[in-house]
């Protein structure tokens, strides 16, 4: 094949392969948009200015792909080589490097003022009137905490809608990212150094978060959920998580209460009661919570009896260790955390 003739190939080929790939990626693109976990279907201003600029970005990188394969293959027509035509040597035209060391210089910087921009308004002051929360991230579970309501929980994020959060963010070990997809942009929580990021939930509903910064054996299973409530139903949520945890009732959890008050107080707090360690997520309304182990299972009989048989098992790294719980102390622990509403 003649050079000529094997350029016009190969960028034709590669014209083809660009077509594809867009197709593919739009194709992906509208698959993902009922996701959860999507970027593309943003639920707030805040992740919908982050949205913005990838569309800006992937504008601009088009433009780019389409500009250089449609001179790349223009050029190899009409240079083409051709008897009596001889290639002609030149060395050097500033004019020429002037100009296409500017268009990429312009390029980067439309991306990066609209970029920084985002940057800044996400991560800066918050509203006045923002609801203030701590997130910690820990290996591999979230906590939440409401300095002004007395609320802690972990794992299950409860936000009221149209009103602004004040995420300031925490790590407690080593360097984890908060990221709810849909909501806000992504934020490293590092140790030592709090970060933060605000956001104003638009929609009621559940939204999934997810740790977003490598962080070990389990970062994968450091997930967590948001819910979304009119501002009635998180009222109600916060009076209920600010009490203390409710007295065990029944022959089952009473006994129950006895072995979380001793062997589990080590790491867990249940308010209300002398379990006061810190090392686990705060259990005292452990029952009202969905999932179980940084969003991985549903909270429910068979989840929870697995998880206390042996939780590394389920959750590979898990700092809980296990126990060697008997049979008879599983059933009382699950009546007594079931009743922890
Ligand atoms: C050595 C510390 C330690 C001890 C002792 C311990 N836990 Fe844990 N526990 C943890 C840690 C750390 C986690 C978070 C694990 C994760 O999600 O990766 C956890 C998670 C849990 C969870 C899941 C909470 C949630 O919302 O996802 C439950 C329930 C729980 N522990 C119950 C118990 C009970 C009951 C005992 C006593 C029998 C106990 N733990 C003893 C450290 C401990
Ligand atoms: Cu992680």
């Amino acid at each position: 094949m003649r050079p000529s003739a094997r350029a016009i190939t190969l960028t034709v080929v590669s014209f083809a392969a660009v077509l594809i790939t867009s197709y593919l990626i739009w194709v992906g693109w509208d698959a993902t948009t009922g996701d959860p976990q999507t970027t593309l279907a943003p639920l707030s201003e805040n992740a919908r200015a982050v949205d913005d600029v990838y569309t800006l970005i992937t504008i601009l990188a088009g433009l780019v792909m389409i500009g250089v394969l449609t001179l790349t293959l223009a050029f190899a027509i009409i240079f083409r080589e051709r008897p009596g035509r001889e290639a002609q040597q030149i060395h050097g035209n500033p004019r020429l490097e002037v100009f296409w060391t500017l268009i990429p210089v312009i390029i980067v910087v439309a991306i990066a003022v609209p970029s920084f921009q985002v940057i800044v308004d996400t991560t800066g002051d918050a509203p006045d009137d923002s609801l203030e929360v701590v997130a910690t991230g820990n290996q591999w579970w979230f906590e939440f905490e409401y300095p002004g309501l007395g609320v802690v929980t972990a794992n299950e994020l409860h936000l009221p809608v149209d009103r602004p959060v004040n995420v300031e963010l925490r790590a407690g070990d080593v360097i984890h990212s908060f990221w709810v997809p849909q909501l806000s942009g992504k934020v490293d929580m590092v140790p030592g150094h709090n970060n933060r990021l605000w956001f104003t939930p638009e929609e009621t509903g559940e939204y999934l978060g997810q740790c977003a910064e490598f962080c070990g054996t389990s970062h994968a299973n450091m997930r967590f959920r948001v819910f979304v409530q009119t501002q009635e139903e998180f009222d109600q949520w916060v009076a209920e998580q600010a009490a203390d945890a409710l007295p065990a009732e029944g022959e089952l959890a009473v006994a129950g209460e006895g072995i979380a008050t001793t062997i589990c107080a080590a790491c867990h707090v249940i308010r209300g009661t002398n379990a006061a360690g810190q090392l686990g997520p705060d259990l005292t309304h452990f029952g009202s919570r969905t999932t179980l182990a940084s969003g991985m299972f549903p909270n429910d009989t068979e989840n929870l009896r697995a998880w206390l048989a042996d939780p590394p098992d389920v959750k590979p790294g898990s700092k809980m260790p296990n126990l060697n719980l008997s049979d008879e102390q599983l059933d009382q622990l699950i009546a007594y955390l079931q009743g922890l509403d």
